[in-house]
């Protein structure tokens, strides 16, 4: 294909794309650093295009937040509590349940479940949790807990990282989001999220439940204190694992959202970052099928470009998001199938609705 570029270094990266050759941390940078948003976009829409054609995926979906009280405190969040504090909430299996029956008559095919690390929840909550949603929604696919979740409902068990995905797995959890893995470096772990678990045991968990037949989502949380060499760094670490178990299924940038929060200096991140993060991740992450461009944190309209710079999914419908709501985001806090079949049809491509595991359905 004839593309021309204003930047000239980006020939150089079609050649080596167009020959099967493996983007490096040097391209990476570039890619970053390039003016030529269009030239990425181009080559990342070319390798998309190969992968999916004019398919655009969806998922009719439903989050569900157990809990907001959580013992990390990381500075970007905006959404967690203290036991006590206003706002603090965790529900009860009933409430669950309550929440699931509302929606009883949409057609969810996936439960998008996470919380904070709330101590006062014993192990057989997570287990209930579980078996109360399968049994209200046998045919829908419980994504559930983070690795950071998972790290802290292993403590609160007292079982092996793998003895704990086993019992996650035989109470109905199918597959794991990719939340958690923030910006993997040290430097601002330290300053942002000090208490969270590092980058090695968030990679080690993904490694176990991938072993363990679970498929999970990858996320980068860019936008704040971050460098452009800190996002290549984790997108290759993201990348290495992927060659060992083959487990992602997608990649989502997580763009920060900083009102009510620690760090509420921090401006918004711009269009051109947003297309940017995910035309980079399209490019480098040559063993990813999927990258969402996730409407509630670029906005809709955003997200439907997004389909033109790399990504071929735009997440679902979602009913009632919190975590970036509570961060400010002026996204819709839902969005209805056809609003999302709208929105992907009339950027000239096909909608797909899909299962969680990308099977139309
Ligand atoms: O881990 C927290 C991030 C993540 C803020 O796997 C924030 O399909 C922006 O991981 N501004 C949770 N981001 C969301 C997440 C996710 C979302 C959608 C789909 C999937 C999937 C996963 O949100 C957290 C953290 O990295 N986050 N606070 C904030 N103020
Ligand atoms: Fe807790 Fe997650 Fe918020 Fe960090 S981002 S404080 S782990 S809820």
């Amino acid at each position: 294909m004839k593309l021309s570029f204003s930047d000239n270094r980006l020939y150089k990266i079609k050649e080596k794309i167009g020959a099967g050759v493996r983007l490096d941390f040097e391209d990476g940078i570039i890619l970053y650093k390039s003016n030529d948003l269009i030239g990425v976009g181009r080559l990342a829409d070319m390798v998309r295009r190969k992968k999916h054609d004019c398919k655009a995926y969806y998922v009719y979906n439903q989050h569900i937040n157990y809990t907001n009280i959580c013992s990390n405190h990381c500075l970007f969040c905006a959404y967690s509590r203290n036991e006590g504090e206003n706002g603090a909430f965790t529900f009860s299996i009933d409430e669950v349940r309550a929440k699931l029956l509302e929606r009883i008559d949409e057609p969810v095919r996936e439960l998008h479940v996470v919380g904070g690390l709330n101590s006062s929840i014993p192990f057989n909550y997570y287990i209930d949790l579980l078996k109360t949603i399968k049994e209200i929604r046998p045919n829908a696919t419980i994504k559930a807990f983070t690795a950071v979740e998972i790290d802290h409902i292993s403590r609160v068990a007292n079982l092996s990282l793998d003895d704990t995905i086993i019992s996650l797995k035989n109470a109905g959890l199918s597959m794991a989001p990719g939340g958690g893995a923030e910006v993997m470096s040290p430097r601002v772990k330290k300053r942002l999220f000090p208490k969270k678990i590092d980058s090695k045991r968030w990679l080690e968990i993904m490694g176990r439940l991938h072993c363990a037949g679970i498929v999970s989502n990858a996320t980068m949380l860019y936008g704040h204190i971050e460098t452009i060499e800190e996002r290549v760094d984790h997108l290759i670490k993201l990348r290495n694992l992927q060659d060992k178990t083959g487990g992602f299924s997608a990649f989502i940038p997580l763009a920060f959202h900083s009102k009510n929060t620690k760090l509420s200096q921090i401006p918004a991140t711009t269009a051109f970052d947003d297309l940017k993060n995910v035309a980079t991740a399209r490019l480098m992450l040559d063993n990813f099928d999927h990258i969402k461009a996730y409407w509630v944190m670029i906005g809709e309209k955003l997200a439907q470009v997004a389909l033109s710079f790399g990504a071929d999914d735009l997440d679902g419908t979602i009913i009632e998001e919190k975590i970036t709501h509570m961060a400010g985001a002026k996204s819709a806090k839902g969005l209805t199938r056809e609003r999302i079949k709208h929105l992907i049809s009339s950027a000239g491509f096909t909608p797909v609705e899909r299962d969680s595991f990308y099977n139309p359905v």
